[in-house]
């Protein structure tokens, strides 16, 4: 565990106050130490719960864990030594790679001292009297900035639910978002995999590929998942990329799923079913995303999507042996997409092994676990392993754990406890100064991740240095400006299909979460239009104060300190 030290009289002592405090040590908040420590010339400390950095890529190392995103564009953009020194060495990063690339970039740029790793921000409170935020950790300690930066991440807090006698299994049991570090052995053994998410449909075929004894896989809901077509990538893939980097990378930055492939056609609605297969099957041959931005009006046109998740549904029955496993997987009550689209290698090949059953727990649900397995309202399935694959309280999960508080003893809790309510999924009403790299009510999950977390980054260091040059030492949006984000991120919501399925994109799966559609669903590229302008018109709908409320009190001088050499 690193932590920042500065002389004072002399003396070594330990710094307490910053500039500017970030939680997380992943993909954003890396960036966000890069650019205001370097760039700005700010003291910056991260806070990192992990004793590494890597965010998502520290955690979830399950077997099968891989980004979706290609790892051509799943990249900082910023800097060419990075972008030309870094080689993939697959289409979609593996996580021990994608872990790999972020300590090669913070070692790049040098980051490491700057973090203090293995600690918990147990609580952040905005102080009025001096205008600083005063961070507490899980080790006793409390620092002061006079800005506070979330970088936390959209899935970092797992959720498993709360089956009665998870506790009593004598068994191996985790949580995927918590794999362990060391090498899990399934061989002979028997394995349950809980959820058919995004994660479950990674994990499933390779632990099925691992000899164990049995695999059964419970599923409550079908998904409808696409080819990845995975692949290494050789020197000659590797040299177009290079020279075509620069526009790939444009063309991710200025699309709306942050992606940089052309849609094929605007609607299926006046095609005949034969004309879509046939347009998807090419897409299905590339794999990947690509096949989601087949038709621009996907996620608006039932029609349209009816067509494409028909197409879908045929090749999940032609995939899987068994008719009655078959319809099983197939999904009939959602859109395609409408829950995040997972990419698959082998999965539904993995239902053909005689090693693998699937139990649909909305016809037997799980009643209990058991100190030997899972009792299911039929039967008592004996396990030596179980794996939760069930997901993440999303978007908001972190946030909320860190006991968040701004003006009046507001918390974050009190204050979303009807759903999130931001302005440009940025910052705050009552938090000033706070900001929320990848925040609910901004593209984040709806985005390949890096395009959306290097706008925010920029944005918030833009922001940030145009506050220093003006001697501003608050920033806080005002009510009206966040009453209509929130009112504008609904209205997008509702125009999409997204919003006629339960899923963690609207807070339905986690109990006694409000229902609400929590990213912004009117793409990255228009998003980061819309937060631009704002930045250009002198930050409209932020209230801007030159000085920190209380300024006759002890501590509440500004503090923008220079960094050594300036
Ligand atoms: O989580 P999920 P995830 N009884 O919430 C089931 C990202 N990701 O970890 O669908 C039985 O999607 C639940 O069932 P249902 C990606 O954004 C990225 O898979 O709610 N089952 C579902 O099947 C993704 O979307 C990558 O009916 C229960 C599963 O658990 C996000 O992470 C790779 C249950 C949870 O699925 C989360 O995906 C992987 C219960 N009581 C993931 N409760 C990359 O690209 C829940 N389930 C890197």
């Amino acid at each position: 565990m690193s932590k920042t030290t500065t002389h004072d009289s002399g003396e070594h002592t330990e710094q307490t106050d910053y500039d500017a405090v970030i939680v997380g040590a992943g993909f954003s908040g890396l960036y966000e130490l890069h650019r205001l420590r370097d760039e700005l010339g700010l003291s910056v400390k991260i806070i990192e719960k992990a004793d590494d950095v890597g965010g998502t890529w520290y955690w979830n190392r399950y077997p099968g864990a891989r980004c979706d995103s290609e790892s051509h564009i799943y990249c900082y953009s910023f800097n060419d030594e990075i972008l030309e020194e870094w080689q993939w060495s697959e289409r979609y990063p593996e996580q021990p790679e994608a872990l790999e690339y972020l300590q090669f970039a913070a070692d790049k740029l040098d980051l490491r001292e700057n973090i203090e790793f293995g600690t918990e921000v147990t609580s952040a409170r905005f102080d009025e009297g001096s205008g600083r935020w005063e961070i507490s950790t899980d080790d006793g300690e409390t620092v002061t900035s006079q800005f506070f930066v979330t970088a936390v991440g959209c899935l970092s807090e797992p959720y498993i639910p709360d089956f009665d006698g998870i506790e009593d299994f004598e068994g191996w049991w985790t949580h995927t978002g918590r794999w362990p570090h060391e090498p899990v052995d399934f061989e002979d053994k028997r394995v349950a995999v809980i959820g058919t998410g995004a994660t479950g449909i990674q994990v499933i075929p390779e632990v099925a590929k691992s000899n164990p004894e049995h695999l059964t896989v419970f599923q409550r809901t079908p998904n409808y998942a696409v080819p990845a077509r995975h692949r290494p990538l050789d020197d000659d893939d590797w040299n177009e990329i290079q020279e075509n980097y620069d526009r790939i990378l444009e063309q991710a930055h200025d699309s709306g799923f942050g992606m940089p492939f052309e849609i094929a056609a605007e609607t299926a609605a006046d095609m005949s079913q034969e004309e879509v297969n046939e347009l998807l099957e090419s897409r299905w041959e590339e794999g990947g995303f690509r096949f989601l931005l087949a038709f621009e009006d996907l996620l608006v046109n039932k029609e349209t999507n009816e067509k494409v998740s028909k197409y879908l549904r045929s090749k999940i029955r032609e995939a899987v042996d068994d008719p009655e496993v078959a319809e099983k997987l197939v999904p009939t009550d959602h859109y395609y997409a409408t829950k995040r689209p997972p990419l698959h290698t082998d999965y539904y090949d993995t239902f053909n092994r005689d090693n693998v059953s699937l139990v649909d727990v909305t016809e037997t649900p799980i009643e209990r676990i058991t100190p030997d397995g899972v009792r299911t309202s039929d039967d008592h399935h004996d396990f030596d392993m179980i794996i939760y694959a069930t997901g993440f309280d999303a978007m908001t999960g972190t946030l909320l754990q860190m006991d968040i508080q701004g003006r009046s003893g507001l918390t974050l809790e009190e204050k979303w406890s009807d759903g999130p309510q931001t302005y440009l999924g940025l910052s705050v009403h009552g938090f000033p100064n706070m900001f929320t790299i990848t925040g609910p009510q901004s593209p984040s999950v709806l985005s390949n991740m890096p395009v959306a977390i290097e706008h925010h980054v920029e944005w918030v260091s833009d922001a940030i240095e145009y506050l220093v040059e003006n001697d501003i030492q608050l920033i806080e949006p005002t009510k009206e400006a966040e009453e209509a984000w929130t009112a504008h991120n609904r209205q997008v919501a509702e125009q999409t299909l997204y919003t006629t399925v339960e899923s963690w994109y609207m807070n339905e799966n986690i109990p006694d979460k409000p229902t609400v559609f929590t990213p912004y669903a009117g793409g990255v590229d228009l998003y980061h239009d819309t937060i631009i302008e704002v930045a250009e018109k002198e930050y409209e709908g932020f209230d801007l104060t030159e000085s920190a409320i209380d300024l006759g009190s002890e501590g509440s001088k500004p503090r923008l300190s220079v960094m050594e050499g300036d």
